[in-house]
């Protein structure tokens, strides 16, 4: 298979690092990563230890062809990422696991074969040519638009056999949910108390607060229709905290290079919905309002 990852941060060098065992993978990213994966491959450290050898480009080679396109920029980009992965459009069949909702929506006014979903893996990004893979975690994938449960089935067994375990769903929605209520309950408290994953759980009070947001988050999205039990979500976020203790979740990592988070496209989303239903989630609204300062002072 033909990959191209747009967007060669923790996730998307992980993917394309695995992939590049077995499939042609070009890894599109910032010009000090790709020039150390060219010189040196990926080092990949921690869950998975290996020298990953994908090809990498600072950006989309004209004419370039791909039976696959991984986009896996920060949410925020997406729609400027649509604007380079044109070319590819109408050939590709296009994989979103971004955090955040609205991603496949985006990428489905352009493309016109979509498969959606999430992963739950804890990668940390180490620096140029190097990621440490610090949590393992189950990747769910569903359809979005133009594609069939073959073509689902096809995706699984070659995300699979690279290592990365998948499980089909015909109810994406209901994942993309679950999941932003995950990352809105873990990312702006790890981000703000400046701790990895684990800690969260370890510390009795940032664990009452992780549930408190939790139980928030799933009231709004039972709100949207989204069939979710609060006790069960937070049991699945306890334990994706647990199984990447030693992440540093992407929002700490954003805050820790001084870069945007995808605030708002996770609790940003969250609240956005729970404005929809005249819901009040105080949790939610001040931790996006302290990210949102962090933000700022980054910018
Ligand atoms: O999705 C993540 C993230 O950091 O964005 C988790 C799964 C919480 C891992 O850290």
């Amino acid at each position: 298979m033909r990959v191209l990852v747009f967007g060669a941060g923790a996730i998307g060098s992980l993917l394309g690092g695995l992939l590049s065992a077995r499939h042609e993978v070009l890894l599109i990213g910032r010009k000090a990563h790709v020039d150390a994966i060219r010189e040196h491959g990926l080092r990949v450290s921690g869950k998975t230890v290996r020298l990953a050898k994908p090809d990498a480009a600072t950006r989309v080679p004209g004419g370039a062809e791909a039976d696959l396109v991984v986009v896996a920029v920060k949410a925020y980009d997406t729609s400027s990422a649509m604007t380079h992965l044109r070319g590819l459009a109408k050939s590709a069949t296009f994989l979103t696991l971004q955090n955040g909702l609205g991603n496949a929506d985006v990428i489905g006014r352009t493309a016109l074969r979509v498969v959606a979903g999430t992963t739950a893996h804890g990668v940390t990004f180490v620096g140029p040519g190097e990621i440490r893979h610090a949590g393992v975690g189950e990747t769910v994938i569903g359809p979005w638009r133009g594609v069939d449960e073959a073509d689902l089935v096809r995706l699984r067994d070659v995300l699979d056999d690279a290592g990365i375990p998948t499980r089909v769903t015909s109810d994406v929605r209901t994942e993309l949910w679950a999941k932003v209520v995950v990352n809105a309950s873990i990312n702006p408290l790890a981000a703000l108390a400046g701790v990895p994953n684990g800690r969260l759980v370890r510390d009795k009070r940032l664990l009452a607060t992780v549930e408190a947001v939790c139980r928030e988050a799933a009231a709004v999205a039972r709100a949207e229709g989204v069939a979710i039990d609060a006790a069960e979500t937070v049991h699945r976020t306890t334990l994706i905290a647990r199984r990447t203790a030693a992440n540093r979740s992407s929002m700490l990592q954003d805050l820790d290079l001084g870069r945007r988070t995808e605030i708002d496209a996770i609790t940003g989303a969250i609240l956005r919905a729970a404005d929809r239903h005249g819901l009040a989630t105080p949790l939610n609204r001040a931790l996006h309002a302290l990210v949102k300062a962090r933000d700022s002072a980054a910018a």
